[in-house]
């Protein structure tokens, strides 16, 4: 790099750089919703958390703060301040040049893959305003930027020095730029999940939240000294055990292994990867290499005890696997990433590296504890036995004529055979699935009514789910086949329509239709909820008619409120009881005219939401389920 006017020639690409993250968001957080949103907060914790991995730094503070803005706060060594090559402070470095993950060499930022750890500087660009303060040497170092652009004035390139301290560590404070994202208020549900995720990864390591933005601040503290165990013991606790967790861990060719996994008495896996302490929503070859060795070990010890006779044919991967839930951890010097979301873990070592260690680990284990092997071996058994019957379901429902999906004549479709532009509707109820299929434009939107509740796919087996007509009718007109988890049988071009959009009365039956589809689509389905294609629409709660002027419909209580405060000449208020109580003009004003609709993409940001969807909204405690579906309302955005 050449000394002579590096701190012009940068400070040119710098701004090029941070233009180009501006203008296109997306390609740097993923996207410019709820989720974009806290990913600027992962992206700041994530470099404290490598700070951590490096072994210096045992606590991070997230403070979200009245004014809208995030303080995280750490106590490791501080980022470096000293000159850079380029002729400014390190500091100036970081927060202004694009590094690609893993790309900067020049200091520890060792990244982590995927979206994560591209970093401080893209939070930088995205943010109203910066602020560092960076605590090292007995003193303390401040800077600060305005959509990314640095606002003070260094003497030699270096970092006023603002007082003095015996501690170090990195405390940086930003305000997410309204002009960028659709909504600036961080959900506090999803961090929090996030970062009690990451204290479950680093085991050592405490998160200290403060949500300061209501009445009376509220705080909680991640820590979780079990690690995996403790978050697979936290995934399975609405469930019947069928065995404690087993952990085990270990290395190969410099990749770092950590496992852990349980049995309950249910119907389903769920098997989350995580690579560099980053979950891997499309799963990779970390998952790949434990499924395979965990089905060659359970097939040889099923034979070795006689469950498995000569002239039966082996366990499936499916069938060993039924009732497991786990985690594999895995620490690897270059990740690499695929997919659409680019969550897929692509290292072929990280296959060979994760099936060495199960194959050495599992049946150290199992040969020590063959009780619990003969536990979980039954669990395989009883997947084989109903396999069979799957399978003929299965056989079933592909064997049907393609197109005859309109079988019992319910779903009306849309005329359009162009799917980037059609629409399918899951309506609840006879009545307003008759209204919808009125006020629909034909051309692109596709209706299809189900009646009362569909079967609840988490307890039911899987040739029960594909029994049920409506879930056929439904699987049959998106056009993609279904599996479990992420499959081959699934292919998600073939889909029909952009965009699934569920629509359901605003009450406790209509969320509970709403997480039975959203379960349903996750299971068996999942591509089509981590591709952005399901989303929950928002009927109006309320219609006023006021005395003179416009008639307004509103969403919920809180506009209510609003309007009672900002409107003084009286009015009519009408109150929806459902969507059958709204005729078809009121019908496509509220739900169905792209141009005044309301709609809820749904989106899944971690590992926990997404055992969540199927485990907290689906278990038998309601309110928590409530809450989902009802906070998802009102963070409604208004779909332009
Ligand atoms: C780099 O190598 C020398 C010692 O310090 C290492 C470092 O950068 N440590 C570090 C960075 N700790 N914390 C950070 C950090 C913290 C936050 C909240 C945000 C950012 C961008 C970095």
């Amino acid at each position: 790099m050449a000394k002579k006017n590096a701190y012009d020639a940068s400070s040119i690409t710098v701004l090029e750089g941070l233009e180009a993250v501006r203008k296109r968001p997306g390609m740097y957080i993923g996207s410019v919703s709820r989720k974009g949103l806290n990913h600027l907060v992962y992206e700041i914790v994530d470099n404290s958390v490598d700070e951590h991995l490096a072994g210096y730094c045992s606590e991070i503070h997230v403070t979200l703060e009245k004014d809208g803005s995030c303080t995280v706060e750490d106590n490791g060594r501080g980022i470096p301040v000293g000159m850079h090559a380029k002729g400014v402070s390190a500091e100036r470095v970081v927060f202004t040049t694009l590094h690609a993950g893993g790309k900067f060499d020049d200091t520890a930022y060792k990244t982590s893959g995927g979206l994560h750890g591209v970093g401080s500087s893209v939070v930088n660009a995205l943010s109203s305003w910066l602020d560092v303060r960076v605590m090292l040497d007995g003193k303390i170092y401040h800077d600060y930027y305005e959509q990314g652009i640095p606002k003070l004035e260094l003497q030699g390139g270096l970092l006023p020095v603002v007082g003095k301290t015996s501690r170090t560590g990195t405390c940086i404070r930003f305000l997410p730029d309204p002009e960028i994202f659709e909504k600036t208020w961080f959900a506090e549900v999803e961090l929090k999940s996030r970062l009690h995720e990451t204290a479950y990864l680093n085991p050592n390591l405490k998160i200290y939240f403060t949500d300061d933005r209501g009445e009376k601040a509220e705080s909680e503290t991640f820590y979780e000294p079990d690690g995996i165990v403790g978050f697979v013991k936290e995934l399975t606790a609405k469930e019947e055990n069928v065995c404690e967790p087993i952990y085990f861990k270990g290395e190969c060719d410099g990749i770092l292994v950590e496992c852990a996994f349980q049995y309950v008495n249910e119907f389903h896996e769920n098997i989350l990867g995580f690579c560099n302490n980053i979950y891997n929503a499309e799963g990779g070859t970390h998952l790949t290499g434990f499924k395979a060795t965990f089905t060659t070990i359970m097939n040889t010890y099923a034979r070795q005890l006689g469950i498995l006779k000569d002239k039966d044919a082996n366990f499936t991967g499916a069938d060993v696997r039924n009732g497991m839930t786990a985690v594999i951890s895995i620490k690897h010097p270059a990740p690499r990433f695929e997919g659409q979301t680019k969550t897929k873990l692509d290292n072929q070592d990280a296959s060979r590296a994760v099936g060495k260690v199960t194959a050495d680990e599992v049946v150290l284990y199992f040969d020590k504890h063959l009780d619990v092997l003969k536990n979980v071996l039954s669990c395989a058994e009883k997947s084989a036995k109903i396999r069979k019957t799957e399978e003929r379901a299965k056989t079933n429902l592909l064997v049907k004529p393609k197109y005859s999906f309109d079988s019992n004549g319910k779903l009306a479709n849309c005329e359009s055979r162009n799917a980037s532009k059609c629409e399918i509707f899951i309506v609840e109820g006879d009545s307003a699935g008759g209204s919808a299929k009125m006020a629909r434009d034909r051309n692109y939107q596709a209706i299809m009514p189900i009646r009362g509740k569909i079967l609840n796919v988490e307890k039911a087996s899987i040739d029960k789910v594909l029994a049920n007509a409506e879930i056929k009718t439904m699987i049959n007109a998106f056009g993609c086949g279904f599996s479990e988890g992420f499959g081959n049988d699934f292919d998600i071009t073939k889909l029909r329509y952009d965009k699934i959009i569920i629509m359901a009365d605003a009450d406790v039956d209509g969320a509970h239709i709403s997480t039975l589809l959203l379960t349903l689509f996750y299971r068996f389905m999942p591509e089509l909820i981590y591709e952005g294609h399901v989303y929950i629409a928002m009927p109006p709660l309320y219609k006023v008619i006021p005395s003179r002027g416009e008639e307004t419909y509103l969403y919920d209580d809180k506009a209510l409120e609003k309007y009672r405060k900002t409107h003084k000449s009286p009015f009519t208020l009408q109150r929806y009881k459902g969507l059958g109580e709204m005729d078809a003009q009121q019908l496509w004003e509220t739900t169905l005219n792209p141009e005044t609709r309301i709609l809820q993409k749904v989106e899944i940001e971690d590992a926990r939401m997404a055992s969540d969807v199927t485990g907290m909204l689906m278990g038998n405690d309601v309110p928590p389920r409530k809450a989902f579906i009802y906070r998802h309302a009102q963070e409604a955005l208004l779909d332009v």
